[in-house]
């Protein structure tokens, strides 16, 4: 794909999906667009800019049909907002679970499946409210992609609470680190849910509807569930588990260098809707830890960079790190802590092999 750098690591032709590499991982605070992961469920569609069309319709006094001009121009429907923001996909980190039992039919990500924009739009509390949304907390806001899912027969979606939706920060968003979203990313009109899985921040928006449950679309009913460690795809009722949202506290080594008498270890952390406070790193599986030096400020939505140096002797090394958030919880110290037959949300202790 002409969009990415030559390092990007492709994981899939064809729908494309493919991410950063570890080394270039940490490299900056905001991801450039070109090393930003992509996941798609489908081929980018075709969308007419001239024609589009947002929709906001369902439980609404005043269902709306907006313009890209609409939406864009500044400063006369809807003020614009500009928001530094991670977007994670809940499957980041399957392939180490993946040591534990086989996860067929995922995608086995890394640590690729992770970025840091800047996005900017409109909020979608904004736009619900020039629609006139009803004020029920147990309403929820579902949003549908153009893209098509053959395999499927439907159209990419999913849904978020009215309350996250009304959160003032959940964006609609037409920029990313300040040029248009290129298509790979939802070309004209994407949703950026922060502190949230990336499956909610729907690409190719095209409808908005508000509703008395979830959306029944098969990537909210189905796939980005989570299950106990105990069910497995034979057991499995797919009526149950619990829809992903908000993301946990996680830590990624990017990359691990030579230093004299040591190495530096490079990383980034992110914590949900929380901030991260502190990162940590171990040379001996977990007994002692180093602080890390955290490169960025604090930060609700947008990840925190860190650095840590370690003075160590030659010979091959475990590196594990973990986070710590302002509610001073921190990751779990085993894989089989976080099982779940899908792969999803795998935030225990990351751990790289090095040679010093
Ligand atoms: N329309 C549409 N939106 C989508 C998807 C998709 O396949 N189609 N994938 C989702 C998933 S699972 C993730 S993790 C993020 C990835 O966003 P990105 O490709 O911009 O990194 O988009 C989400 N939005
Ligand atoms: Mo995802």
């Amino acid at each position: 794909m002409m969009e990415k750098t030559s390092d990007f690591r492709v994981l899939d032709a064809d729908p494309f999906n493919g991410g950063t590499p570890p080394e270039r991982l940490a490299e900056s605070y905001l991801t450039p667009n070109d090393v930003f992961f992509v996941r798609s469920h489908a081929a980018v569609p075709a969308v007419d800019l001239a024609t589009y069309t947002l929709t906001v319709e369902g439980m609404v006094s005043t269902p709306l049909a907006l313009s890209l001009a609409d939406l864009s121009a500044a400063g006369e429907r809807f003020a614009r907002r500009r928001m530094v923001a991670a977007l994670q996909c809940a499957g980041n980190r399957r392939v180490e679970l993946q040591t534990l039992a086989p996860i067929p039919g995922e995608l086995i990500w890394d640590t690729e499946a992770i970025g840091n924009a800047e996005w900017g739009g409109v909020l979608l509390a904004d736009v619900l409210r020039a629609a006139g949304v009803a004020l029920d907390a147990e309403l929820h806001v579902a949003f549908e992609g153009l893209d098509c899912v053959s395999a499927k027969d439907e159209l990419f979606g999913g849904s978020i609470p009215l309350r996250k939706a009304l959160d003032g920060d959940t964006l609609l968003a037409d920029t990313m680190n300040g040029v248009p979203l290129p298509p790979a990313h939802g070309c004209p009109l994407r949703v950026v849910v922060p502190g949230w899985v990336g499956a909610r921040s729907v690409k190719w928006l095209a409808r908005i509807i508000v509703q008395d449950a979830p959306s029944d679309n098969y990537y909210q009913k189905h796939a980005y569930k989570w299950f106990p460690s105990d069910i497995t795809a034979e057991t499995v009722d797919w009526a149950r588990g619990m829809m992903l949202g908000e993301l946990n506290l996680n830590t990624l080594i990017g990359s691990i260098t030579p230093a004299a008498g040591g190495i530096i270890v490079r990383g980034v952390a992110l914590a949900g809707e929380r901030t991260v406070e502190h990162v940590e790193v171990s040379a001996d599986g977990g007994t002692s830890w180093t602080g890390a030096d955290m490169l960025d400020p604090a930060s609700r939505y947008g990840w925190r960079r860190w650095e840590a140096r370690l003075m160590l002797p030659p010979g091959e090394v475990e590196i594990a790190a973990r986070a710590w958030d302002t509610a001073a919880a921190t990751q779990p110290e085993r894989l089989e802590a976080v099982w779940n037959f899908k792969g999803y949300m795998n935030n225990a202790y990351h751990r790289v092999r090095a040679t010093v």
